[in-house]
């Protein structure tokens, strides 16, 4: 069979096996149409069934999480943990708390970060979690119900060498401690590399809050240097106003000395033609929990719209920073048509295939998610061997490494790319680089 053929049967089979997953099958696609060079050149991972086998996780957890909201109404969720392949490390990924969740969302973003940690090339597996619940209008006592009913069932599948969870949306310190108290009760061990995302007083990194958002930008800066160019003076947009988003617009904008003039949440988009100012957006967003919305009741200059859509803003570089599929082919165009020149994902998955297709054929600089989002979980992992050391490492100490692992990332992939025939090319540079690791993990460790 011609490799173009078997890339298709196998894609084929994952939307049998998998029905009503449309996000999972689009993940899927878009890293095995990278592929057909590398399986062309090795025929051992094609008669290994290396492709097939990394579509099909390791174990999917799925559960019920019941819990009592503060009335005393007894709601039932669903808890998902999709341990996807400990091909190179203990599974690891976030847990992601939306409404939105479900198996199919579980699974694209453990498939996703399996190629994400092994380009990291930090010795660490893939997985993701989460549940549907929705933390929204929540008060804090039933945040912590839920999180200890979700970890009375999830607490027997992880641990510091099995499965290390993390935040996503939804997850951040608060519920990463709520969850790791419930852990620590039920095991009766201070396991603290059990999860990653904690408090800095207690074993959390100082930059791992930071750190999805920065590692992007540390990512573009890059992506941008290999043009001779770079964020000074480029006006930008950041989509999401959440921590990744808040993040990114604080790098590029206090460190690189770009402008970046608007960012969105459901409700609406805020654009501010001198730059967003980041204190009034940590205040409403980290401090208040509120709608980005009230960003234009201070600022008289700027422009709230209620539903309205970022991507029409004119630009020099786009960072989607908020969910999946959020950059659709029409706002790819309009980009392109505006003189956009980069794109990086700050999300996971947040273009749709025809919107990457768009910009590839353009010349836009296209940064997947898998690469330039790549820094959260690798101060994870630095967090993981912080706790390893029973160590507490300072911010800069942390920042530099974060640096120094974003720059080897884009290297790893600018590499791959060149060396499959797609120089440029970050998709199949990210893909490719991920998924070979992996591969040749998988062949030494036998059929597994
Ligand atoms: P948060 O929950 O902190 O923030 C998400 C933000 O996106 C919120 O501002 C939310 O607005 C907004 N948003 C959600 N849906 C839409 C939409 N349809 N249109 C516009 N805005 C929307 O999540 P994170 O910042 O942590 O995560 C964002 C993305 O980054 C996700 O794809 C996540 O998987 C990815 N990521 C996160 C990492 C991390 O460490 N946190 C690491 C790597 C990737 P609203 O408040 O209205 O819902
Ligand atoms: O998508 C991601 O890479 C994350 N949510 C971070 C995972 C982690 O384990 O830090």
């Amino acid at each position: 069979m011609d490799t173009k053929t078997n890339i298709e049967n196998i894609c084929e089979g994952v939307v049998a096996r998998n029905a009503g997953e449309p996000e999972f099958h689009q993940a899927v696609r878009e890293v095995v149409g990278s592929l057909a060079p590398v399986l062309e050149k090795h025929p051992e991972f094609v008669e290994a069934k290396i492709v097939e086998r990394l579509c099909e996780p390791d174990r999917q957890i799925m559960f019920r999480v019941p819990w009592q909201d503060d009335e005393g109404e007894v709601h039932v969720n669903r808890g998902f943990r999709i341990e996807f392949s400990n091909a190179l490390g203990p599974y690891k990924g976030g847990l992601r708390f939306h409404s939105s969740v479900y198996l199919g969302i579980v699974k694209f973003l453990g498939f996703e970060q399996v190629f994400k940690n092994s380009i990291m090339d930090l010795g660490i597996g893939g997985g993701k979690g989460g549940s549907d619940f929705n933390p929204k209008g929540r008060s804090d006592t039933e945040v912590m119900r839920f999180c200890q009913s979700f970890m009375t069932e999830l607490y027997r599948h992880i641990g510091e060498n099995t499965d290390v969870p993390a935040g996503d949306a939804g997850v951040g310190p608060r519920e990463i401690g709520y969850m790791f108290g419930q852990y620590k009760r039920i095991t009766n061990k201070y396991e603290t590399g059990t999860f990653t995302g904690k408090e800095v007083n207690w074993g959390g990194s100082p930059v791992r809050f930071e750190a999805t958002g920065y590692g992007c930008a540390y990512f573009m800066q890059e992506v941008l240097g290999t043009l001779d160019d770079s964020f000074e003076d480029k006006t930008c947009l950041v989509s999401g106003s959440g921590n990744v988003a808040i993040y990114a617009i604080e790098k590029i904008q206090e460190e690189f000395g770009g402008k970046v003039v608007a960012c969105s949440d459901s409700g609406g988009v805020v654009y501010d033609e001198n730059g967003l100012d980041l204190e009034t957006l940590k205040h409403i967003k980290l401090e208040e929990g509120s709608r980005i919305s009230e960003y234009a009741d201070t600022h008289e200059h700027a422009r709230y719209e209620d539903g309205g859509n970022i991507w029409e803003i004119p630009c020099d570089v786009a960072l989607p920073c908020a969910t999946q599929n959020e950059l659709e082919e029409d706002d790819a165009e309009k980009l392109i048509k505006n003189g956009c020149t980069a794109v990086g994902e700050g999300a996971n998955m947040p273009c749709t295939p025809e919107a990457v297709h768009a910009f590839v054929d353009a010349g836009v600089s296209y940064a997947p998610g898998k690469a330039a989002n790549a820094g959260g979980v690798a101060v994870s992992a630095l967090e993981m061997q912080q706790n390893a050391g029973r160590q507490s490492w300072s911010f800069e100490y942390t920042d530099d490494q974060l640096k120094e692992i974003m720059k080897n990332i884009h290297e790893r992939c600018r590499e791959a790319a060149e060396e499959y025939g797609t120089p440029g090319n970050y998709l199949n540079g990210a893909n490719i680089a991920g998924f070979t690791k992996v591969a040749h993990a998988l062949i030494a460790q036998g059929l597994t």
